[in-house]
């Protein structure tokens, strides 16, 4: 027998982004563990990637390229050979571009965030057919344009400075659950004598182990950091010496933020004042005896209308206090600004010589029921979906279904499992994971470069996603010769090695050690230095008024709240958000039985308050409902949700939930104020016994 280990990185969407040791015995991958000497990983694994061999080898894996013989959303195929797939679609495609190479449509996500299995030979693809551009605005969006409005980039606090720190905020985000190595900093701050304070309207994982839970009202972080700089500045626990040096339109935040008194913040907030002050006295008063302050936040403040302004605002607060002087203070959004990739290398958006108009991702509902138009273009006449399942994840699902049911509509699905998505395939590919195949990735919670080597052969007739679209080149006749680099070249090029961070950068040196640190000072804004315009932290933005936006900090209230929508609120009195689940990554790993075994069934959280009126009991079968859609789960009571808040854990399968739907049947399409990034939690319901 032949053992061997090789070393691989977690491909998937998580902040931590692991250093992975896979024991192959035989051609097997028997083990899969977290790397000992990484500094991040440190040897543990979350219990969904620990299990990646599970999922690896699980019996449904697609093994073969397959043609739909059902009907759409029926899941029914045949088995067909890789020639005869290639064939089919590369003649369906011909005839589009042909006419209206724009009605052509990539869909995509971060089903691995590596970076050649992501949108490397894809894009070079379909910028070479002309097709729509996708907007990837799913996730992030709202937050990282927000973020670099007051920092200039996304960068900030080090993950392994924060054990130092000696109060942490974690905001809008549930490490436990979605941030693991994190938390285990933050563990670590707390045994050294930190703070750890959550803010979060459902008391999450994370937040019952935190010293003090602010369960304020979703969709009102804005206000709460806006109320938060009134009482830093009222009660002068701001430094006033890194202010002058390094940021701009103190004097003009100070005006703004007068009006937001300690009881309006809380009003708004729906916390109290004491809260309020406690809050900005911990915070202000730590700093001021100089001792490290530190935010986590996370995608929790961002699924609102105002989501981008939230992030804005929470960002202005470690300029306020001075914490960026300490290593260890600060604020982590996301650390993804750090690295220097070369995504034009990657992608090549040379080869689009035609102009292409651009689809959002978040919209795909609306956009794949339109018709032809002046403003839209033409009607979307063909998607290829890639590392993402739409139908789950995308909101308001009905119109997602509507749009996938289309007759005239060729769909193409590249997945490792049938998944609510593939249902709707008109050609299902298999695809390989990240056992079987090269990538090479960046981080946004840490600092690594990281290296996947591929440890075992693909599994039956699986290909890269890479392979798929080469074929797909050769087929449709591209010559350039990009088309034909493979996955090793490919990886080569992911990073830009001229600049100072990434000089190091050496493709066949990170295969063997699997992981190299990126070239970053450890206290990036100790002296300012800032990649805003005015290279100062931007307490006021012109470039933010430029672009329609208020320059200053400001309040944007949710497009569906009790106070921001009374009439719809009469229909429907509940807030609902739908934040990930510990033991599924979005709607990856719902079909292992183990961790779907571990989070039971599709189920709410519910308040006493809101159950007893409405007769409802522990473990009674709800339906949920709104004007966009509705859905059937468990009832679980629980003062875990602050009244007037339900709390779905996702994102669950549809076909895996009794009534095959899920919690994006009530989200809607509506877009935040920065980004064109989803509103997942800005939704309101109703919620009744089902029948
Ligand atoms: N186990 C697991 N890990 C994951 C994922 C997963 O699905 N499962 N998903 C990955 C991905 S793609 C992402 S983007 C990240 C997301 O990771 P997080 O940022 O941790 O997730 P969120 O969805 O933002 O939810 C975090 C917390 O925000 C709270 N929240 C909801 N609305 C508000 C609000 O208006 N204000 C505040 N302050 N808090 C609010 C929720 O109750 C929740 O506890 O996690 C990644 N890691
Ligand atoms: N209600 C609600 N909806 C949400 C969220 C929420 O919190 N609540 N979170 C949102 C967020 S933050 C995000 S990021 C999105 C995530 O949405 P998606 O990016 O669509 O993520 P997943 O649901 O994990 O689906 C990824 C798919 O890619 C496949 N895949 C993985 N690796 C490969 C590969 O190498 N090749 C191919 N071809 N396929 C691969 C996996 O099998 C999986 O089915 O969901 C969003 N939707
Ligand atoms: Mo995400």
């Amino acid at each position: 027998m032949t053992i061997t280990q090789v070393r691989a990185a977690c491909p998937h969407d998580c902040p931590d982004t692991c250093a992975l040791l896979i024991t192959v015995e035989d051609g097997v991958a028997t083990e899969v563990k977290g790397d000992p000497d990484h500094p991040t990983t440190a040897g543990v694994l979350c219990t969904k990637v620990a299990r990646y061999a599970e999922r690896t080898y699980h019996a449904d894996r697609l093994l073969h390229p397959m043609r739909r013989v059902g009907n759409k959303g029926e899941g029914k195929f045949e088995r067909i050979t890789w020639e005869q797939a290639i064939d089919e679609i590369a003649t369906r495609l011909g005839g589009i571009v042909a006419r209206a190479p724009q009605a052509i449509l990539p869909y995509s996500y971060c089903g691995t965030m590596g970076q050649v299995q992501g949108e490397s030979m894809s894009a070079r693809f379909f910028h070479k057919l002309g097709a729509s551009l996708l907007d990837r605005t799913i996730c992030a969006m709202a937050g990282f344009i927000g973020y670099k409005y007051t920092i200039g980039a996304t960068i900030g606090t080090d993950i392994e400075q924060f054990q130092d720190a000696k109060l942490i905020i974690i905001w809008g985000g549930n490490p436990i659950a979605s941030n693991l190595h994190f938390w285990m900093r933050a563990q670590e701050a707390k045994r050294r004598g930190a703070k750890l304070i959550a803010i979060d309207p459902y008391r999450s994982l994370t937040a019952e182990k935190c010293h003090q839970h602010i369960a304020l009202l979703p969709g009102t972080d804005s206000a709460l950091a806006l109320g938060l700089m009134h009482v830093l500045i009222a009660e002068d626990l701001v430094d006033q010496d890194y202010i002058d040096q390094y940021t701009l339109g103190f004097a003009e935040l100070k005006l703004r933020v007068a009006e937001w008194t300690p009881e309006r913040t809380a009003d708004t907030c729906g916390i109290s004042t004491n809260e309020v002050l406690g809050l900005a006295r911990a915070y202000g008063q730590a700093a001021r005896r100089g001792e490290p302050v530190a935010i986590r936040t996370n995608y929790g403040v961002q699924r609102v209308r105002g989501g981008g302004m939230a992030v804005r605002n929470i960002a202005c607060l470690p300029a306020l206090v001075g914490a960026w002087r300490h290593a260890a203070g600060g604020i982590q959004l996301s650390t993804s600004g750090s690295f220097p990739l070369n995504k034009p290398a990657m992608q090549r958006p040379d080869l689009l010589t035609t102009p292409a108009r651009t689809i959002n991702m978040t919209t795909i509902g609306d956009d794949l029921l339109r018709e032809s138009s002046p403003e839209f273009g033409p009607r979307i006449e063909a998607v290829i979906v890639y590392n993402a399942n739409p139908l789950a994840i995308a909101p308001d699902s009905d119109k997602v279904m509507r749009g996938f049911l289309r007759d005239d509509l060729f769909t193409v699905v590249l997945e490792h499992f049938q998944t609510d998505s593939a249902d709707y395939a008109d050609i299902l590919l298999p695809a390989t994971t990240q056992l079987e195949h090269i990538d090479v990735h960046h981080a946004y919670g840490h600092l690594y470069m990281m290296a996947n080597n591929a440890a075992i052969a693909p599994l039956g007739e699986a290909k890269p996603n890479t392979e798929v679209f080469r074929l797909l080149a050769a087929r449709m006749g591209f010559d350039d010769p990009c088309f034909q680099e493979s996955d090793d070249q490919l990886a080569a090029q992911a990073f830009d090695k001229t600049h100072a961070r990434a000089v190091h950068f050496d493709w066949e040196s990170l295969k063997r050690k699997g992981w190299q640190k990126l070239a970053m000072p450890d206290a990036p804004f100790a002296n300012g230095n800032f990649p805003t315009p005015s290279g100062k932290c931007e307490f006021y933005s012109a470039s933010m008024l430029a672009d329609g936006l208020d320059p200053l900090p400001c309040y944007i209230a949710p497009y569906e709240s009790r106070a921001s929508n009374p009439v719809l609120a009469a229909k429907y009195p509940l807030a609902m958000i739908s934040p990930p689940a510990r033991n599924f990554l979005n709607s990856t790993f719902v079909n292992v039985i183990s961790l779907r075994g571990t989070e039971g069934e599709p189920r709410l959280d519910m308040h006493p308050d809101d159950c007893t009126p409405r007769g409802i009991a522990d473990g009674d079968m709800v339906r949920i409902y709104n004007d966009r859609g509705a859905f059937v789960c468990k009832a679980r009571i629980t003062p875990k949700a602050r009244a007037g808040l339900v709390v779905g854990l996702s994102v669950w399968w549809k076909k895996l939930a009794s009534d095959g739907k899920n919690a994006n049947q009530v989200t809607s399409q509506a877009l935040t104020d920065m980004g064109r990034a989803p509103t997942f939690y800005d939704t309101l319901v109703q919620v009744e016994k089902a029948a």
